[in-house]
Parts: C-alpha cells; sequence; structure tokens
C-alpha cells in the first residue's frame, strides 16, 4: 500500500531538506572524477573513432547499470491518429494538432497526446524543439482546442493544483515556460508531451504508465527517468514520419527532472541532434561526487521510483560511483550540447552542472567540436559557447524563462538552420 503526502506537507519536507543541504563550496568532499577518455581495458581513447567504438558504449552500460536502469526487452505496437487543431491564438499560419500515439500490446495500451505546434508555410521542413510538460498540454497555450489531460499530474500549490488532476482552469497557467510565439517566430516547430502520459510520476511500484504493458517480472526494473526518456524516442518515431518537420533537427529540452530524462533520451537516442539540459541537477547534468545542495542519497529518498535499484547503493556513497554525470554529457558528443543553471538554484548545484560540461569537453575536443577551457563557469547572463557546447547561468531561480529560450534558439539557428 502506498501513502501520498498530501501536497502542504510535501512543500514543507522539501524546504526542509532543501535548506539543509549542503551550500557552502569548502564543505564539498574531495573527489577525483572518473576518466572518461581510458577503456576498461586501459587503452587510452585518442581518436573519434576508439570513442565511438570502443568507449562510448562502455559508458552507456555504466550509466544503464548504475543509474538509469536499462529498458526491458518486452513486444508492442503503435499507432498514431492526428487531429488538425484550430489556431486559435497563434501567429498567422501556425499549425497546431495533436497527435495521440496508442502503445499497446496484450496486457494494455497506453495513450501519448503529442500537441504539435509547426511554423507557418515554409519550403522546408520545420526544426523542431521537443520537451515533457509537467502538467498537460493544455498548461503550455491558451488555445482552447487543446485537449486536457486526464492523467495523474503533479500537484502544485503555486499553479493551484491539487488532488493530482486538472481541469478547464489550468489552459495557459505554463505560458511563462513556453513561449509559443517566439519558437514559431523564429522558424521552428514545438512539440510537447505531458510527462504522466508515460510514467505518473509517483512511486506507484511500477505498476501505472507504460509499466502496464510489461510482465510483472520486469517490474522495478525499469525506473521512471528512463521510461520518460524512452517516450521520447516513441515520439521521435512519430517526427521521422511527418514530412513538415525536419526530423534531422530535432532538439530535446527538458527542465529539471524532465532535463534529467531528456539528458537520459539524448544519451540513448542518437536521432536527436541536439539536447539541452534547463535546470537538471542532482541525477542530471550537476556532479554527483560533489554533493552539493540535492545529494543522491536525497533524490533517492525523495524519490525512490526515479532512478535504478543500483543508484541507492551510492546514497552517501557517491565516491564509490565508478561515473560521474560529466559522462552522461559526453555521450552527446560530437552532436551540440546546452546546459543551463541559475544563480539562485543553489539546490541544483549550478557550479557542478557547469563543471559537467567542462569535463565532458575532452569528447568533444576529440572531435574537433568545442572545449571550454575556463573552469570558472562564466558570469550570470553571460552565455559561454565553443563549438557545441554551451552554458549559461541566468540570475534568479529554478524556472525555464523566456531569457532560457532565447539562448536555446540562438544556439539552434547554429546547429539546426540549413
Ligand atoms: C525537486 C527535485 C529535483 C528536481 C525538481 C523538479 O524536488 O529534488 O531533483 O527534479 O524537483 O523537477 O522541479
Amino acid at each position: 500500500m502506498k501513502y501520498i503526502l498530501p501536497t502542504y506537507c510535501l512543500l514543507f519536507l522539501s524546504f526542509t531538506l532543501q535548506a539543509q543541504a549542503n551550500y557552502e563550496e569548502e564543505k564539498v568532499p574531495k573527489y577525483t572524477l572518473p576518466e572518461l577518455l581510458v577503456a576498461e581495458n586501459g587503452i587510452k581513447i585518442n581518436t573519434p573513432a576508439k570513442w565511438t567504438n570502443i568507449r562510448r558504449q562502455e559508458v552507456l552500460s555504466l550509466f544503464e547499470e548504475h543509474v538509469y536502469g536499462k529498458v526491458p526487452e518486452f513486444t508492442y505496437q503503435t499507432s498514431y491518429s492526428v487531429k488538425e487543431l484550430p489556431s486559435t491564438g497563434l501567429p498567422k499560419n501556425a499549425v497546431a494538432r495533436e497527435v495521440e500515439v496508442r502503445i499497446f500490446n496484450s496486457k494494455d495500451t497506453i495513450r501519448i497526446n503529442i500537441l504539435v505546434f509547426l511554423p507557418a508555410e515554409s519550403q522546408h521542413p520545420a526544426p523542431l524543439f521537443i520537451g515533457y510538460n509537467f502538467h498537460g498540454n493544455q498548461t503550455v497555450h491558451a488555445n482552447p482546442h487543446i485537449s486536457v489531460t486526464s492523467n495523474y499530474v503533479i500537484n502544485s500549490s503555486k499553479l493551484g493544483i491539487s488532488g493530482n488532476r486538472v481541469d478547464e482552469s489550468s489552459r495557459g497557467i505554463r505560458t511563462g515556460r513556453w513561449p509559443v510565439d517566439q519558437i514559431l517566430k523564429r522558424g521552428y516547430g514545438l512539440a510537447t508531451i505531458h510527462c504522466g502520459d508515460i510514467d505518473p510520476d509517483f512511486d506507484d511500484g511500477f505498476e501505472n504508465g507504460i509499466h502496464s504493458l510489461l510482465d510483472n517480472n520486469q517490474a522495478g526494473q525499469w525506473p521512471t527517468i528512463s521510461a520518460w526518456a524512452w517516450g521520447l524516442s516513441q515520439a521521435m518515431d512519430y517526427l521521422q514520419l511527418d514530412p513538415k518537420i525536419d526530423a534531422n533537427a530535432v532538439a530535446v529540452i527538458g527542465h529539471s527532472r524532465l532535463g534529467k530524462a531528456a539528458l537520459w533520451a539524448g544519451a540513448i537516442d542518437k536521432r536527436f541532434a541536439l539536447v539541452i539540459s534547463n535546470n537538471s541537477g542532482c541525477g542530471g547534468a550537476a556532479l554527483s561526487k560533489r554533493k552539493y545542495g540535492e545529494t543522491v542519497k536525497r533524490i533517492n529518498t525523495s524519490f525512490p521510483h526515479w532512478f535504478s535499484t543500483n543508484f541507492k547503493a551510492y546514497d552517501d556513497n557517491e565516491n564509490t560511483l565508478p561515473l560521474d554525470q560529466h559522462m552522461l554529457i559526453a555521450l552527446m558528443a560530437p552532436r551540440p550540447v546546452y546546459v543551463a543553471s541559475a544563480e539562485d538554484d543553489r539546490w541544483a548545484d549550478p557550479k557542478g552542472e557547469y563543471l559537467s560540461i567542462y569535463h565532458a569537453g575532452a569528447v568533444f575536443d576529440l572531435f574537433g567540436k568545442g572545449r571550454f577551457t575556463n573552469p570558472q563557469s562564466p558570469q550570470v547572463n553571460s552565455p559561454r559557447i565553443d563549438g557545441n557546447l554551451g552554458y549559461h547561468i541566468r540570475t534568479d531561480g529554478h524556472d525555464l524563462t523566456l531569457y532560457d529560450w532565447e539562448k536555446y534558439l540562438d544556439f539552434a539557428d547554429i546547429h539546426l538552420k540549413k
């Protein structure tokens, strides 16, 4: 039997835990990062071919084993149905549609609803951003034709969401995080999915969401962050079929827990041409071994369903981890990757997020695709770009803002525009 705590208890708990965390740089323990460029048999990885053919797979397997878990083998079928929506409130000639992806087998069926916005007709298929939202597609734009999710959503006292369900009143409540007009006007499409369509975000013993299609003995092997990442690949399967979308120019983006999912999706699925982590923190871009802000123990305790059972062996034991998150960023190489932090979001360890992309640079450098040379993160609101690496730390706290999006669009202009 699972107990679900009321929102005010969870909020209180989260404030208390965040207050107790270490925020003093002097108290960061001494740590050594595992070697990125030495293979398990000791050989030096000094060419792109050696990275691609030897070391990349080793690093990927380490993350599957120790952090995110492996996608279980199971059979399923997929079907799509597309519904064009009236383009209410969108820039002239822009298109909105909903794509229902049915994923089914003899055990169960789940339905993922991809909301797709496309820019005004152009001669070329559009590059596109794809990312999960926390509370349903209807929250990202006020268009009254967007379906309101009936799935489990995360509660939010700030947004007035309780009882883990939303209704009509939630339309457009998250437009601040999704500047649809700006994205479309700059020539990009946007696809978004409610994360609860793939797996509801609570510790349900891996019964709900996509887990309902698995055999019982596979339950527990497929944690939520990994299931969300897999869901993004399912959406990518559809994007490849749509002639209006340039499937070779799809950026995957995610904020916070959904940033962790975006990074893992980018690691396991090379079809994502650009990967963006917004304030993804512990288990995302931040180095675990620094134990700054949210720690491995903290995250495994608060969210036991996010990571693999093996990850719990590193609770308060980060120094024995055979990997760290810089190796996750390296898995994107040579594809472009952008990591963003926020100054007041100390829980997500901005410095640890920067250090990850800084150390991952060794692999990008092998490909001649850039490397940050300065171990100090840049000043606030001054993005640092080198080749296929991008980073900024902005003022204010944990959020996905217009400032962040403007920087991602600028970076995408360099890498995704033909
Ligand atoms: C926090 C959690 C973070 C981050 C965040 C979010 O409670 O500790 O790891 O994922 O939630 O998703 O907003």
